[in-house]
């Protein structure tokens, strides 16, 4: 064997056994840890270099790996499982499932990455997987299926669907057909929900005009179908509506499945907004009806959780994304997102403590003045608290 692979051997146990650490924050909303849970240097070496010492005599990685980010999150039989997205250096992505008993640390890679069933010779790259353990008794993996548009002229014009795969075991996948909306073009961040709803399957949808542009898609969306293997959805229902001057102007999309507490089913989603150096993408949360999971009944104000330090920087920076968060059974709840379309990260918070700040952050007023006057209040309110007025 080539010395240097026990050089990065070395460096790859010690990066999967490092034993993460809790940073408390003080926001009391959810606490961040000091490393993030995946990384491109997770990938295992075995992924990426040729081990044969006559056809790589230089020890060369022959399919490097660009990123680890946006993962799935489901726990199964035990384990914290993420369906990671990974990008190869080739800007392709594909899924991996990376395992731990515990959910802030210690992921590795099972031996092979899935091999989706190839039904679409057109689809070029898939990406973001959302995994819906549902009442039907499947695990749903929902994501991006992107082709590439062949009725444009422009090279990058792409069309993004959402990609429908089932598993019982996390082993074994079988495709189903791309889902279909009727009155949106493309769909991206689409998230099945757990629950029939009057008989239905009902999904989070993102309607949109463009690849990138969501033009006149109104925000997130839900939508009904009773056959989930020809899934087909004529009316979109928006539930979390774009608005101006807010961390949704630009795009929303729907992000872990929704989480089901007494109060409401609990969403954690992302907002985009344009700023002179681009989009910004902050993760944002909501609670829809328990009976009528379209019908939204609390929206807290604002971001949740927005990049912080090296989750700022990256390929495409500025960026915080989930799409998979794991409600353990004792009320704990670990939310995984991706930054800056480079790594993962995990923050953890309660049931408890979700349901407080969704349903007691007061809205968003939507005006500088009604805002002002809102913070007036709760300063008016501590003031007295401590005995200053
Ligand atoms: O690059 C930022 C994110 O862009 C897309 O999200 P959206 O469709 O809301 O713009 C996704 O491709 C996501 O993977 C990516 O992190």
């Amino acid at each position: 064997m080539h010395p240097n692979y026990y050089v990065v051997m070395e460096e790859y146990e010690k990066l999967i056994g490092r034993r993460n650490e809790r940073l408390p924050g003080l926001s009391g909303l959810y606490d961040r840890y000091r490393y993030p849970v995946l990384t491109a240097a997770h990938i295992p070496p075995f992924w990426k270099y040729d081990l044969d010492e006559k056809s790589n005599p230089y020890f060369m990685e022959r399919l490097g790996v660009n990123a680890v980010f946006n993962s799935g999150a489901i726990k199964h039989n035990g384990k914290y499982c993420l369906v990671a997205r990974i990008e190869g250096c080739d800007r392709k992505s594909f899924f991996g499932i990376a395992e731990s008993s515990s959910p802030t640390e210690g992921f590795v890679f099972r031996d092979y990455p899935i091999e989706l069933p190839d039904i679409c010779p057109e689809e070029t790259n898939v990406y973001d997987m959302r995994l819906t353990k549902h009442e039907d008794g499947y695990i749903y993996g929902v994501f991006c299926s992107e082709s590439k548009d062949t009725s444009s002229n422009d090279l990058s014009a792409a069309v993004a669907e959402a990609g429908i795969v089932r598993t019982k075991d996390m082993v074994t996948w079988e495709r189903l057909n791309n889902l279909r909306t009727l009155h949106s073009p493309q769909q991206r961040n689409v998230v099945l929900h757990p629950e029939f709803v009057d008989g239905r399957y009902c999904f989070y949808t993102r309607p949109m005009d463009g690849f990138i542009d969501t033009g006149s898609g109104k925000g997130i969306g839900a939508g009904y179908c009773s056959d989930i293997t020809n899934a087909v959805i004529d009316e979109e229902y928006i539930v979390s509506r774009r608005r101006y001057h807010t961390i949704t102007e630009a795009k929303n999309g729907a992000g872990a499945v929704p989480i089901k507490t007494g109060r409401g089913w609990i969403h954690i989603a992302h907002g985009v907004r344009n700023t002179a150096a681009g989009l910004r993408y902050v993760i944002y949360v909501f609670a829809t009806d328990l009976r009528d999971p379209s019908r939204i009944i609390a929206e807290p104000s604002g971001y949740y959780i927005a990049p912080e330090g090296e989750e700022r920087i990256g390929d495409v920076s500025n960026v915080v994304f989930t799409n998979g968060a794991i409600a353990d059974e004792d009320g704990s709840v670990y939310i995984y997102y991706g930054s800056s379309d480079t790594r993962m990260h995990v923050a953890s918070t309660t049931i408890e403590r979700l349901v407080d700040y969704t349903f007691n952050t007061p809205p968003d007023p939507l005006r500088s003045a009604d805002c002002v006057r809102q913070r007036c209040n709760l300063i008016r309110k501590n003031l007295e608290i401590l005995g200053k007025q």
